[in-house]
């Protein structure tokens, strides 16, 4: 059998990346991945997506979320908070973070905003997509592949966020006429 480099290093890429659908809690799933070049992954599903951890005192979390076909995510709630005053989440395209917290400039990111307790149960998507100097985005996001940059520079933080998928426009009217579909023939 003729061994395949490329399946083997995809093989390995995957083990090297622990992957969650739907949420990820730092108590439960561990701490999420303070490496911007391999941040941890989560798979983005229909509805809520929740993560709740930490960050601060030297702890930074880098996190991919990859947005499936069909799918977008309509607002990024914020659901906890405690500790801190306000905290930093930036936004890039892409399977990993390019830019080292030092050497960030505004213009580097696709978006950018802080977040703290006046932010509870309510979207940051917009303020993110706003983010002063940033590339700009409009909301909602597509399918594809970010990652964020959380960062707290003062001491340990706590902070939840809910990531809202909803169905894509087209997919959105190709799911009622599947309902159709399906009623018709209950018929
Ligand atoms: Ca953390």
């Amino acid at each position: 059998m003729r061994s395949n480099p490329a399946a083997i290093a995809s093989v390995l890429a995957l083990a090297a990346t622990p992957a969650l659908a739907g949420s990820w809690i730092e108590s439960t799933n561990g701490d999420i991945s303070g490496n911007r070049l391999s941040p941890s992954l989560l798979n983005i599903t229909l509805g809520d997506n929740h993560v709740i951890g930490s960050f601060g005192s030297g702890d930074l979390d880098y996190l991919r979320l990859d947005i499936p076909a069909g799918l977008q995510i309509a607002a990024i709630n914020v659901t906890e908070y405690s500790g801190g005053s306000v905290s930093f989440v930036g936004l890039q395209a892409g399977t990993t973070f390019s830019v080292s917290p030092s050497g960030a400039s505004p213009g580097a990111l696709l978006g950018y905003t802080l977040f703290g307790n006046a932010n509870l149960n309510s979207n940051i998507l917009p303020a993110i997509a706003g983010g002063s100097g940033a590339l700009g985005f409009t909301p909602p996001l597509n399918p594809g592949s970010f990652t964020l940059w959380l960062q707290e520079t003062a001491g340990t933080t706590g902070y939840g966020l809910n990531f809202v998928a909803v169905p894509a426009p087209g997919f959105a009217a190709l799911l009622g006429l599947g309902a159709l579909t399906l009623g018709r023939r209950r018929r």
